[in-house]
């Protein structure tokens, strides 16, 4: 199959150890979340990560929701991997927490802990929900973070603060602001993915990681089981309490009429680039995916910054080497968006 081939399966000869951090919950949040799982999933299922476990946050005080473990459930059985889901902490990130302090915290990071300890290569994080539960485990281990934390990437806050920011805070940072200034002290590379430069402002951005696709561009090109993964996240008739009917929903006909109507709405999307760069990929001009040590041009990129101030959820920064610090950058701010997409479309496609 030529061209199109060497696409859809890149190969970088690694598989590094990944942990996914996500606010993905039942009834959903933001569902880019589930199509951040999705892409994890993909990856894993290619051999290009190596998925560890999905840690979700705690749902928020008085949310109603839970979890969404079978939004896992589901990816588990589409792709035959068996990844755990690890819950995460109901109390707001502390500065002076101790390894003796709390022994329900202790016992709550204790998967997490394992698998930091068990693996042989460092491993990858994710942030894309809350920073409380990754800020918490590496102010209680922080010997284990410098040791076997190969980098975090950090979908969180805005890169260009203004007056207007310090107002209006990125949702993933008022979840728990003091988590968030906590990840630029942490004792590893830190990749961070800033959501937008003016929080305010819903495009595309030099120092932003925020794209936007028409949902049916992709739903159109994935299998059935995938649509429905995606369909169950939106399915509005479930009783109340939901339905735990996750595998039955895969296995039934398709909801026509709701696929029709996600087809027309428009997905908010953020951490896509982190996790292709994790997975040791990186995103062409042209939407491919392709090795990062390919020596062709991409679409984005990380940059050594050093971080100046990080307070009242603002992170100041200026560029230059020395800290493990990485801030993301569009470097095409015309093709990033029809780029990413087609990225995430040829990932997506690879789930059967
Ligand atoms: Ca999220």
């Amino acid at each position: 199959m030529g061209k199109s081939q060497a696409e859809e399966k890149p190969t970088t000869g690694k598989c590094p150890p990944l942990v996914m951090a996500t606010d993905l919950f039942r009834p959903h949040d933001d569902p880019d979340d589930h199509w951040d799982l999705a892409t994890g999933y993909a990856l894993a299922f290619r051999g290009l990560v190596d998925l560890k476990a999905v840690l979700i946050d705690f749902p928020r005080p008085n949310a109603a929701k839970d979890p969404d473990v079978l939004a896992v459930s589901q990816m588990n059985y589409i792709t035959g991997l068996k990844v755990p889901v690890i819950v995460g902490s109901p109390h707001p990130y502390a500065k002076d927490m101790t390894l003796h302090g709390d022994e329900a915290t202790l016992r709550r990071f204790g998967s997490l802990f394992r698998i930091l300890e068990q693996s042989p290569e460092p491993v990858i994080i994710s942030v894309a929900g809350s920073c409380r539960d990754i800020a918490t485990a590496s102010k209680l281990r922080p010997d284990l973070f410098a040791r076997k934390c190969a980098a975090i990437y950090l979908n969180a806050g805005a890169s260009r603060p203004s007056v207007s920011q310090k107002d209006g805070m990125e949702w993933n940072v008022r979840l728990d602001p003091a988590a968030y200034h906590a990840m630029f002290e942490l004792p590893c590379p830190i990749y961070w993915m800033p959501c937008f430069e003016d929080v305010r402002k819903f495009q595309v951005a030099e120092y932003a990681t925020y794209f936007q696709f028409q949902q049916g561009e992709i739903l159109s090109q994935v299998s059935p089981s995938v649509r429905k993964f995606f369909a169950y996240v939106f399915e509005k008739d479930h009783p109340q309490p939901p339905a735990a009917d996750w595998l039955r929903y895969l296995l039934a006909e398709e909801n026509e009429p709701l696929l029709s109507a996600m087809a027309q709405e428009r997905r908010n999307m953020w951490c896509t680039g982190g996790f292709i760069h994790a997975a040791g990929l990186m995103v062409t001009p042209e939407g491919e995916l392709v090795p990062a040590n390919s020596g062709r041009s991409a679409v984005f990129e990380f940059v050594p910054i050093t971080v100046t101030k990080s307070e009242g959820g603002v992170v100041e920064w200026q560029p230059g080497e020395g800290e493990q610090r990485f801030i993301f950058r569009v470097t095409d701010q015309q093709r990033y968006t029809p780029a990413m997409t087609r990225a995430l479309l040829t990932l997506l496609r690879a789930l059967p």
